[in-house]
């Protein structure tokens, strides 16, 4: 998509701190953290949010949540416990429309959610 950010990102063609990256998906730092530790995974195909997956994206969805997982232990945030967020549509907090999650550790966090 021509004017997404995480495509661009995605592309290379607009730099980032990348985490980790596979043929599938990449994770980066959140360019305006809200905890210590702030990791967005991020799919390589553009989908606009969770409200446009299909079953399709089954294996991918899957994927990144085992991925959330793994870095969560390889970043030790296993230890005290972590949040992995998916905003969606503007009640939901969405300001970035390609699909993504955010990894937040490192502090605790309360619930329910502003
Ligand atoms: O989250 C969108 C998130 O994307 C928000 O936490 C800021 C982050 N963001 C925006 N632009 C960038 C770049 N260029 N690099 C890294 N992080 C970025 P949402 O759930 O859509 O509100």
């Amino acid at each position: 998509m021509a004017d997404c950010i995480f495509c661009k990102i995605v592309a290379k063609e607009m730099n980032s701190k990348i985490v980790y990256e596979d043929e599938k998906i990449m994770a980066i730092e959140d360019i305006n953290p809200v905890a210590p530790v702030h990791i967005l995974i991020i799919p390589k195909k553009h989908i606009a949010s969770l409200d446009a997956v299909t079953d399709e994206d089954l294996e991918l969805m899957g994927h990144i949540q085992l991925t959330a997982s793994k870095l969560a232990k390889k970043l030790g945030l296993n230890q005290n416990g972590y949040r992995l967020v998916n905003n969606c549509g503007s009640w939901g907090g969405q300001t970035v429309f390609h699909i993504h999650y955010h990894l937040l550790g490192g502090r605790a966090f309360a619930w329910p959610p502003g």
